[in-house]
């Protein structure tokens, strides 16, 4: 088989980059190692924001989000027994962001590439790389019980992080920076209301907790936990009391409770591959970097990462100039680390780490306090939460 753009995963990165370059009559093929099912099946990000929106649109898959999307112009802070709203949209002039979940925009990119006749394949399994960093790139791998080779102009890395693609760049051209945490984040799904119809982050002594939706019947909740914790030790009772000991006491009386339908645990890491680009191998998505989803920016920048990359490749097929491409990597970085410090600085103001020194908490609790009583403060959070320019 033979395309210009390969592209090694199936998730929003790849799906999202298979639409755009098919809307600018770029030819491509996905390669994804899951079924359909099991991805569409994972439980993950929640907030998208206002560039992501316009990416999907933009796309041609915005149509459900912008039906069933919830719009937020603000987000809470749980601290001393209070929710503090933060107006988003009147500390940005206007920006907000959407609730919906990844699962959601992941079956919108499927049906739409399914419906224009897209090569998506599923279940591929023992993917390998060749001659990225040649003229003539290509992949191997089984697919429906055959070995099969792709030759592409292009690979697209959007396998996530224990991808292959990365492996394929050697050692000496790119530095991996990796931080992480003593905890993780126990998520629940349940068909219950949703508390309040805002997201709020709720800082208390007992450790982080986090509220959040997906409909009007579908809650999304999640409690930070010890390293090491498994999903299964945790009982519905045993979550639902522990939420609610650290919610502010007026959000822990209006919480309903209900059987989880999907309970897991994320671990809270951050990483960074200080290089995308090798040859004509381009890494986009949790592929090239990870963030604590404290700032809800995973999925975000795996979306910013697209447009970079698609401009790129667009701009390369309609006038043979490479410059875009040759910048790929460090323009996409460049926003990749301002996002990652947002993530780190909400991450640690708002978690309870076992190592926390008196005096840490005490900076911590200040650092919140200046946050909820500056406009200048509100602002900068905003404007990360809302999503940097690209
Ligand atoms: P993905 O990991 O989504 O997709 C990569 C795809 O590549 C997968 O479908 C995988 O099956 C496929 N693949 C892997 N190896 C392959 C191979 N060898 N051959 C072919 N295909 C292969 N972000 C938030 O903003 N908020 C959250 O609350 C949040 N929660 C998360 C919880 C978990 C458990 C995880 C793992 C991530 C979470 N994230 C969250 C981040 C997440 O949303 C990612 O940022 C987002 O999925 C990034 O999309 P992709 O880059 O497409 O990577
Ligand atoms: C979610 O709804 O899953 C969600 C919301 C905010 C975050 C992370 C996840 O920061």
């Amino acid at each position: 088989m033979k395309t210009q753009v390969l592209i090694v995963g199936g998730g929003p990165a790849g799906m999202l980059l298979s639409q755009i370059l098919d809307l600018n009559g770029i030819d491509s093929i996905v390669i994804e190692r899951r079924s359909r099912e099991y991805v569409l099946g994972r439980i993950r990000a929640g907030v998208l924001e206002e560039g992501t929106v316009k990416m999907l649109r933009r796309a041609e898959v915005g149509d459900r989000l912008d039906r069933e999307g919830y719009v937020h112009e603000s987000v809470g802070i749980g601290f001393d027994n209070e929710v503090h709203s933060i107006d988003i949209m009147g500390c940005t002039g206007g920006s907000v962001v959407t609730v919906y979940g990844q699962t959601e925009l992941t079956k919108d990119l499927y049906d739409a590439r399914e419906k224009s006749g897209g090569k998506v394949l599923t279940e591929v399994e023992d993917v390998q790389l060749f001659d990225v960093d040649s003229e003539s790139p290509y992949v191997t791998c089984n697919y429906q019980g055959e070995a099969l080779r792709i030759d592409a102009s292009f690979v697209a890395g959007c396998d996530g992080f224990h991808g292959p693609s990365r492996k394929a760049i050697p050692p000496s051209h790119v530095n991996e920076y990796h931080l992480s945490y003593p905890y993780g984040w126990l998520g629940v799904l349940s068909e219950t209301p949703p508390v309040k119809h805002e997201v709020i982050y709720t800082s208390n002594d007992l450790g982080f907790a986090l509220c959040s939706m997906r409909s009007d019947s579908l809650s999304r909740y999640y409690i930070q936990v010890p390293s090491g914790n498994q999903a299964e030790q945790w009982s519905d009772s045993a979550f639902w009391g522990e939420l609610k000991r650290r919610l502010p006491e007026a959000v822990s009386r209006a919480l309903v409770t209900g059987p989880s339908i999907e309970k897991s645990i994320a671990p809270l890491r951050a990483f960074v591959a200080d290089n995308l680009n090798y040859g004509k191998l381009f890494l986009a998505g949790d592929a090239g970097h990870i963030v604590p989803p404290t700032g809800a920016k995973g999925l975000n920048l795996a979306v910013s990462d697209v447009y970079y990359l698609s401009n790129a490749l667009v701009d390369y097929y309609k006038t043979g100039s490479e410059d875009l491409l040759s910048n790929y990597s460090t323009t996409a970085l460049n926003r990749i680390w301002k996002t990652v410090r947002f993530s780190l600085m909400c991450t640690r103001m708002l978690h309870i780490s076992p190592d926390s020194t008196p005096f840490e908490k005490k900076i911590q609790q200040a650092e919140i306090r200046y946050l909820l009583s500056s406009a200048a403060a509100k602002t900068t959070f905003a404007e990360n939460y809302v999503g940097l320019p690209y």
